[in-house]
C-alpha cells in the first residue's frame, strides 16, 4: 500500500469534520461490512467529526444486526437529509464501486460535491472520479482493503470486535465463504487478525447464510425445478424470474441472492447466469469459473461489468427477448468457455 496515499488518507480523516461514506447500489455483504467497518474506526479517529454511511437504496435484512446498521442512510428513505450531508461533505470515502455512477440516484449529488473523494475498492478499470484511489483487483474483497488501511495507519490493534465482525461479513461474503477470489495468503492473514478481535466467525455465518425465509427457500427450489436452463454444448445454465414469479413468493429484497452460484455448482458448467424482471429492466448476474471473463461479456452486451468470475448487468428488452439475444450470443464465447473446463 502506498504510503503518500495512506498518510494522505490519515490527515484527510483527521481534518474533517464532516465526512461521507458511501457505496453502491444493491448493497451486499462487501459493501455494507466495508462501509460499517471503517465507520467504526473513523469514530476512534476522529471522534469529533460528523460521519455518516450512506447507501442508494435499502440492504438485505439478513446484514441487519450488524454493530451500527441502524445508523445507515437509506436514499431511497431520507432523500433531504442525506442531499444536505452530501453538500456539506469535506471528505467523501467511495467503497466497494469503481464509477460514481454504480450510485445510481446518489451520482448528480456525488458528482456535483466539492469533498475530496477517496475510492477504496477491489473491481477493474476503476474511473477517474476520484482524488486518490486505493484500488487492488488482487483483494478478496473491500473489506479486506480496509483491514489494511486500518492496519497501516495505526496497526491492528486499532481494531475492535466491531471492526472486526464487519469486515469479516465483508470477506466472508465476496469469497463465498473461502470459495473463490481467496488464493492469497493475505486474505487469511487478515482473517487470523479479525478473529483474534474476539468475533464468533461460526455465529456470523449463521447469521448471513442460515435466514432464509420459507418463501424463499422455495422460491429457491422453483428457480431450480422449474426455471433452470442447461446448456451442455456452452457449459451454461441460466435461471430466469419474472415479476410474476417473485410476486407469487413475495419476494424480499436478498431473496435471490446466490441463487445464481446453484447453477454455477452443475459439475462441468462454467458460465452461469440469472435474470430477473425488474420494474424497468432485466437485471442480469453473471459468474463463471476460472479464467471465463463475465465482467468482459457484461460490459460487452449488457452495459455493466463487475470482476472476472462476478458480474452484473442490464438488459431493456422483454425476458423473452433478452435470453434469445444472450444464447445467439454464446458461440462467440465457445472456445473461451470451453478452455475454462476442467
Ligand atoms: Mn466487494
Amino acid at each position: 500500500m502506498n504510503h503518500q496515499n495512506i498518510a494522505n488518507i490519515r490527515d484527510r480523516i483527521q481534518q474533517s469534520s464532516s465526512i461521507v461514506i458511501v457505496t453502491h447500489t444493491n448493497p451486499d455483504g462487501d459493501a455494507i461490512g466495508s462501509s460499517l467497518g471503517f465507520y467504526h474506526y473513523l469514530l476512534s479517529l476522529n471522534p469529533a467529526a460528523s460521519v455518516k454511511v450512506i447507501v442508494p437504496n435499502e440492504f438485505p435484512s439478513f446484514l441487519k444486526w450488524m454493530p451500527a446498521a441502524e445508523d445507515i442512510m437509506v436514499y431511497q428513505l431520507n432523500e433531504n437529509e442525506i442531499i444536505k450531508y452530501i453538500e456539506k461533505a469535506e471528505l467523501c470515502l467511495c467503497l466497494d464501486f469503481n464509477s460514481l455512477k454504480r450510485t445510481d440516484k446518489l451520482f448528480p449529488y456525488l458528482e456535483a460535491s466539492k469533498a475530496f473523494k477517496i475510492l477504496i475498492d477491489h473491481h477493474p478499470q476503476p474511473e477517474n472520479d476520484f482524488d486518490v484511489m486505493i484500488s487492488s483487483i488482487e483483494s478478496s474483497s473491500t473489506s479486506e482493503l480496509i483491514y489494511d488501511v486500518i492496519s497501516s495507519i495505526s496497526g491492528a490493534g486499532a481494531l475492535n470486535q466491531d471492526i472486526a465482525s464487519c469486515l469479516y461479513v465483508g470477506i466472508m461474503t465476496d469469497t463465498g465463504s473461502f470459495s473463490y477470489s481467496c488464493r492469497r495468503p493475505e486474505t487469511y492473514l487478515a482473517v487470523a487478525e479479525l478473529i483474534r478481535h474476539n468475533i464468533d466467525s461460526e455465529l456470523i455465518h449463521r447469521k448471513i447464510y442460515d435466514t432464509y425465509s420459507e418463501n424463499r427457500m422455495r422460491l429457491l427450489g422453483f428457480c431450480l425445478s422449474e426455471r433452470l436452463t442447461v446448456l451442455k454444448d456452452f457449459h451454461t445454465a441460466y435461471i430466469y424470474l419474472t415479476k410474476d414469479d417473485l410476486n407469487h413468493f413475495y419476494h424480499q429484497n436478498g431473496d435471490t441472492e446466490g441463487v445464481v452460484n446453484y447453477a454455477l455448482s452443475i459439475e462441468g458448467i462454467v458460465l452461469a447466469v440469472l435474470f430477473t424482471e425488474k420494474e424497468d429492466r432485466i437485471r442480469i448476474s453473471m459468474r463463471s469459473k476460472g479464467e471465463f471473463n463475465v465482467n468482459e461479456m457484461a460490459r460487452k452486451h449488457f452495459n455493466g461489468g463487475g470482476h472476472k468470475n462476478a458480474s452484473g448487468g442490464d438488459s431493456f428488452a422483454s425476458m423473452s427477448e433478452t435470453l434469445i439475444f444472450f444464447e445467439s450470443i454464446l458461440p462467440e464465447y465457445q472456445d473461451d468457455i470451453t478452455k475454462s473446463v476442467n
